[in-house]
């Protein structure tokens, strides 16, 4: 992983999300921290889920789903100048994310993901327009996005992509073909 990350990091990537689902505190801790050592201030680091792990972990932000803590209730724990990202799958929930004090919200998944267990319905491209017009704060799309479909989701409206499948396969060509795209 630590390598992996470093990869990135040489390729240009700015900010990676730190996702642990089966793993416990003790063992994300250790990780962030590991993380955080590795790349110092060169990346923007997210915890996934764990407000009180981002701080542990000195990382910059936190990213909380739906199931988490609530937005605010994470931005009490990290305060008020780290990050806060907040996932939505639906209009609905697109709004409410947008009343609250989330730096960025992210929409998904656009495609089918094999990454996520029991994942929302997709919500395709119409689904990131639709987020679009909801929301003037930074959107990230998330959920089966590739090299491939990366350049019509940010057409759709998307500020940028969040990618697990398509990155991890081949890190370094992959992360440099997507700045690419983005660009
Ligand atoms: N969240 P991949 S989709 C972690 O819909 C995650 O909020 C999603 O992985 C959401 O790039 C997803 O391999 C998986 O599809 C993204």
């Amino acid at each position: 992983m630590l390598a992996a990350a470093e990869e990135l990091r040489a390729c240009g990537v700015s900010l990676l999300q730190y996702r642990n689902k089966s793993g416990d505190a003790r063992q994300i801790l250790e990780q962030g921290r590991a993380l955080k050592a590795r790349l110092a201030d060169s990346v923007r680091l997210i915890m996934n889920d764990r407000a009180d792990l981002c701080l542990a972990s000195g990382f910059d932000g936190v990213h909380v789903g739906q199931d988490d803590l609530s937005p605010e209730g994470a931005r009490r724990v990290i305060g008020p100048d780290l990050w806060l990202g907040v996932s939505t799958h639906n209009p609905e929930q697109l709004r409410e994310a947008d009343a609250t004090t989330a730096d960025y919200l992210a929409i998904g998944p656009v495609f089918a993901t094999s990454s996520k267990d029991k994942p929302d319905p997709v919500v395709g491209l119409e689904g990131v327009r639709r987020a679009r017009a909801l929301t003037r704060r930074p959107l990230v799309a998330i959920g089966g996005i590739t090299r491939e479909n990366g350049r019509a989701v940010i057409e759709a409206g998307a500020d940028t992509v969040a990618v697990i499948s398509d990155l991890t396969r081949e890190p370094h060509k992959s992360a440099e073909e997507f700045l690419r795209i983005l660009g």
